[in-house]
């Protein structure tokens, strides 16, 4: 028996690494920038670290985490890479650790995939899929709201996702 359906659901494996579910955000109108996220596991015995990603899709693509400061929530490039301690996940999602794609050098459709490498210090490169995902209710409203206007600085839908948490 099979289940074509699961096969739907992305899930990379590299040595004690799983990477589920890489998912990012379509683009908006002429937005020139995105963001992707995906859950990380670690089962193995020893912490590792992502240290850095790279891929095709964007001119820039960096580590970014979103942090408060006084009233307001921006997003900055998270220095020295974000630890994934053994038996645990890390997950990148809305609101918190990203993967910024700033500068894409194609339009990002719902259902496209596309390519990304992440850099472990451990594991070494991972490669992976990111699969463009529909907007769901979730950030849609902010960044119809012209918070992406500027693009990088902007980060409406995160900071609205950070908020709702
Ligand atoms: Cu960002």
């Amino acid at each position: 028996m099979t289940a074509p359906s699961r096969a739907q659901a992305l899930e990379f494996t590299s040595g004690s690494l799983t990477i589920d579910r890489p998912w990012s955000r379509p683009t908006i109108g002429k937005a020139p920038n995105s963001a992707a996220y995906m859950k990380i596991t670690n089962k193995g015995s020893a912490p590792d670290t992502l240290t850095g990603v790279k891929s095709e899709v964007a001119e820039h693509v960096q580590l970014h985490t979103v942090m408060k400061e006084g009233e307001v929530m921006r997003m900055r490039p998270v220095k020295g890479g974000i630890a994934v301690p053994p038996n645990a996940s890390l997950e990148l999602k809305p609101g918190g650790y990203h993967i910024m794609l700033m500068g894409l050098t194609k339009k990002l459709a719902p259902g496209d995939m596309f390519d990304l490498t992440l850099q472990f210090q451990g594991q070494g490169e991972v490669p992976i899929k990111v699969k463009v995902e529909k907007m769901g209710g979730m950030g849609a409203g902010a960044m119809k709201s012209g918070a992406m206007k500027d693009g990088h600085s902007g980060h409406g839908a995160h900071v609205s996702g950070g908020r709702s948490q």
